[in-house]
């Protein structure tokens, strides 16, 4: 793990170089990003120490409604974070491997928008291409060859509010309990495909993916434009999809329909949602999603942040609400779900006496890199009174969700252990 943080960061620096050079643009991202990034790289000097932590965004304190999400959100399926949905992971109890879509989370920076998929097309057009821009169609796209995937998307900042609840160390953003997630089958065509048809240039280092979606305007009215993260042409050219479906139907509207990126074990934020275009460049790309936010800010990291945020950390959860009443002297079934962008999950323990002691849990699902399993552990309280359990996955590197997690000012890659609240009840 060390050794990729530290490549990525080495990358990134690398980058900046490149920036300073005249050789990277920076569109849309702000003087103040730019001197805290020079500063992370030893650049500049003379910049102030103490930048200010980003503003936290309108969209995440905006009305309680689930404004601008087309599907039905019941309140026994969803917790509504203003323009994002939340899914109750208790609600995932009944549900398969994959998350239906009736109970899949939402994330919006804005609204859904409805696009005519007869119309629409995707634009790819840069200096990384051989030759000049090139539009394909959806009919285009369903002639390549179809590749089907199993995996989750889960928000960088799943879990958020436990650094306040658990840590007494709040974060701004969404307060996503673990629901920011769910699994689902993607069906598309593969990136390497389309970039290669639109005539990949050997010398390209980024894809910017960008959505159809509304620009996006924070509270104090900067406007980043529309949602865009570059991603490197290395993983593009891995395992990045241009997916149509999602569970055998086309992708409905909440979920980016016509067509939306998947990006296998990386922060939700790299699977742009309603695809428009994506540019293909000789030279490093910044937007502000991998300059202001999804990298690492606080005490534990550089000024200018950590290297931009790649492969989602370990998490696992119970399929209970919080605070479930369980009676004494009865044998419970508990159920989870245990899932790591880093590899597949090989263990999960539990504990029902707060830490003390740990049992293994049982896997219900092989453990697959870029998806979740499934565990279970019967429970027979014996004491009436309040109790916590606790799961602790391990991944296929070998590491094991931690006590705690370093803290980060926007709250992203909660991986600590939880401590479930529940009560029994003589
Ligand atoms: N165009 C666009 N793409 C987007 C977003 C968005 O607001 N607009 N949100 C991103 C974020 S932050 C996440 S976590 C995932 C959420 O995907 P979902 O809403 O399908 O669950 O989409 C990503 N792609
Ligand atoms: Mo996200």
């Amino acid at each position: 793990m060390t050794g990729d943080i530290e490549s990525e960061a080495s990358y990134d620096r690398r980058r900046l170089h490149q920036w300073r050079a005249g050789l990277a643009r920076a569109e849309g991202v702000g003087r103040r990003d730019m001197l805290r990034l020079l500063a992370a790289a030893g650049v500049v000097s003379a910049v102030p120490v103490a930048l200010p932590a980003p503003a936290a965004r309108a969209a995440e304190h905006a009305g309680p409604t689930g404004e601008g999400i087309v599907k039905p959100l019941p309140p026994e399926l969803f917790t509504v974070h203003g323009t994002n949905a939340e899914t109750r992971f208790e609600a995932l109890a009944g549900t398969g491997f994959t998350t239906p879509i009736s109970h899949f989370f939402v994330r919006n920076h804005t609204t859904t928008p409805r696009i005519d998929a007869a119309a629409w097309e995707l634009r790819v057009r840069g200096d990384g291409l051989t030759g000049g821009a090139r539009r394909f169609g959806l009919a285009d796209l369903k002639r390549l060859p179809p590749v089907t995937r199993t995996a989750f998307v889960e928000c960088a900042g799943n879990a958020r509010n436990y650094f306040k609840t658990q840590q007494d160390r709040p974060a701004s953003g969404t307060p996503w309990g673990t629901g920011a997630i769910g699994t689902a089958r993607w069906r598309g065509a593969r990136l390497s495909d389309v970039l290669r048809l639109a005539g990949l240039s050997p010398r390209a280092v980024d894809v910017m993916p960008r959505g159809l979606d509304d620009e996006y305007v924070t509270s104090d009215g900067t406007n980043y434009g529309r949602v865009r993260r570059p991603l490197p042409v290395s993983k593009a050219l891995d395992d990045v999809l241009l997916a149509y479906e999602m569970n055998g139907v086309p992708l409905p509207p909440d979920h980016g329909f016509p067509v939306r990126l998947l990006v296998p074990s990386w922060v939700g934020i790299a699977s742009i949602k309603w695809l428009g275009d994506i540019e293909v460049s000789t030279t490093p790309l910044y937007s502000p999603w991998n300059t202001d936010s999804y990298r690492l800010f606080g005490d534990a990291y550089p000024p200018g942040g950590s290297a931009p945020l790649t492969r989602q950390t370990l998490k696992s959860a119970f399929e209970l609400p919080w605070n479930a009443r369980l009676s004494a002297h009865t044998r419970h079934r508990l159920t989870g779900r245990a899932w790591s962008g880093a590899g597949a999950v090989t263990r999960v323990e539990v504990s029902t006496d707060g830490g003390t002691s740990w049992r293994p849990a049982r896997l219900r699902d092989p453990g697959r890199p870029g998806s979740w399993t499934r565990w279970s552990i019967p429970w027979t309280p014996r004491e009436p009174g309040p109790a916590a359990l606790l799961s602790r996955a391990t991944d296929s590197t070998g590491r094991t969700q931690p006590e705690t997690t370093v803290h980060n000012t926007q709250g992203y890659l909660f991986d600590a252990v939880l401590r479930h609240a529940v009560t029994v009840e003589a």
